[in-house]
């Protein structure tokens, strides 16, 4: 499901039934040196990173069982699904007073983005990052969105999507080998062939996505639509997100591994669950990603009404990884938006995600709420601040962020960095501190 405020009408629903998982698929994970056990049951396998593996069988059940007194198996996990819940629907936008602050683009729509606003308005300070830059050479960032796809031919994203260099496109021909037949902007993996592999094709099935992807990124200064936060990034989208937002773990594991292997550096998980099996492969996949390719998930906290994750865990917002940044709502007053969870020591920063204004599909614009747009907004501060010093690893690059943040009194308690994030703030802090940030991480290496 995607965390979006009609969310929390139909969560006692979710909770009715007993979790759905996949029958037909399993992680297993094998000991040390030790092969995948052969089994009449399982039809083919994946590796997916140390001795994880995804197999294909008839009968995940039957499977568990057959492995559970198996020697060679350290564990084995069902793919779970999240739950079935109802999307958002666009808002009316309600017009703003754009005359009052100056703007450092000139996309039309740029000023009903009151995220651009300077952090005396509540805003993460883009407008004036922009109008007082650091000299600094920017580098491309690519960000994954891994959501309902997107429209990549929308006016304002169609030249800031990732493309992948190695794949031609529509020939039917997979010709990089990475196993997906003409993934040029990334995967659909809820749609499969008959081998069970994802499609390459990730255009938008609902708004969801595409409202994410131009708050991170839409085109700057190209006279059209609005502009997002970040200057020189590519969107990678990735469709892992049902309209009826009933993602699987299985799907969720593979969208992150192919984000970071085809060069994310920060993937956004605008969706989420509120309840977890027990499993860990979510989590140990965030842990990999950020080890060996330096990616960072952004995730949103939820939003059940400043229910407390503390206590009451989302995933994959409540994961301990250190990879993960973990973000609530802000709205235009500067206080936390009435449906976002909160969480002292699970979620990290608040960012705007009340009334975000950007695309839809078919070259539209829209207001959107939820921590779902707090989650992209965040991942366009923290892209953009990549982009000026891109041998930040994740956990500098974090770090930063949160010690960068706007101090709000009465988010003390309620979030670990117990603030607002802010562009400009972030770029500043990060300028005085890189050689300590940069020397803290060879240290750790
Ligand atoms: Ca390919
Ligand atoms: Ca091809
Ligand atoms: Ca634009």
């Amino acid at each position: 499901m995607k965390w979006i405020i009609l969310a929390s009408l139909t969560i006692s629903a979710a909770f009715a039934q007993s979790p759905r998982f996949e029958s037909t698929r399993l992680f297993v994970k094998v000991a040390k040196g030790a092969k995948l056990p052969e089994s009449s049951l399982i039809q083919s396998a994946k590796p997916l990173f140390g001795q994880n593996y995804l197999v294909k069988t008839s009968n995940a059940v039957a499977l568990e069982n057959e492995l559970k007194n198996n020697k060679q198996v350290v564990k084995t996990e069902r793919s779970y699904y999240a739950g079935k819940r109802k999307l958002p629907t666009a808002q009316k936008t309600k017009s703003m007073d754009s005359s009052s602050f100056f703007e450092a683009f000139n996309d039309p729509k740029a000023s009903k983005v009151w995220a651009f606003r300077d952090a005396s308005r509540k805003g993460v300070s883009v407008n004036k990052a922009y109008m007082d830059p650091l000299a600094i050479n920017k580098e491309e960032v690519i960000v994954a969105v891994i959501d309902t796809g997107v429209d990549y031919n929308h006016e304002d994203l169609r030249d800031v999507m990732w493309s992948n260099p190695a794949e031609i496109a529509n020939n039917g021909i997979d010709d990089d080998n990475n196993g997906y037949i003409d993934d040029i902007h990334g995967i659909d993996t809820i749609n499969k062939d008959d081998q069970g592999n994802a499609s390459g094709d990730p255009m938008a099935s609902h708004a969801h996505g595409t409202h994410v992807a131009g708050t991170i990124a839409a085109s700057q200064n190209n006279g059209v639509g609005i502009a997002g936060i970040a200057s020189n990034v590519k969107i990678m989208a990735i469709r892992a997100v049902p309209d009826s937002s009933d993602e699987t773990d299985a799907d969720v594991v593979e969208s992150f591994l192919y984000a970071a292997k085809h060069g994310a550096k920060i993937i956004n998980c605008s969706f989420g669950k509120a309840h977890n099996e027990g499993g860990m492969i979510v989590n140990e996949t965030i842990d990999h990603i950020g080890q060996t390719y330096g990616a960072l998930v952004i995730a949103a906290a939820g939003n059940e009404y400043r229910s407390d994750n503390d206590n009451k865990p989302k995933y994959p917002a409540s994961f301990p990884s250190d990879y993960l940044l973990v973000v609530a709502s802000t709205n235009k007053s500067g206080g936390l938006s009435w449906f976002s969870n909160v969480g002292q020591n699970t979620v990290d920063v608040a960012a705007p995600g009340s009334s975000v204004y950007s695309t839809v599909p078919g070259n539209g614009y829209s207001s959107m709420s939820g921590t779902s747009m707090a989650s992209p907004t965040t991942a366009g501060v923290t892209a953009e601040v990549l982009s000026h010093f891109p041998e930040l690893n994740p956990i500098s690059l974090k770090k930063v962020i949160m010690e960068s943040v706007t101090k709000v009194g009465r988010f003390e308690d309620l979030m670990v960095s117990g603030g607002r994030i802010d562009l400009y703030q972030a770029l500043r802090h990060t300028l005085n501190n890189y050689d300590e940030l940069v020397r803290n991480q060879s240290l750790k290496r």
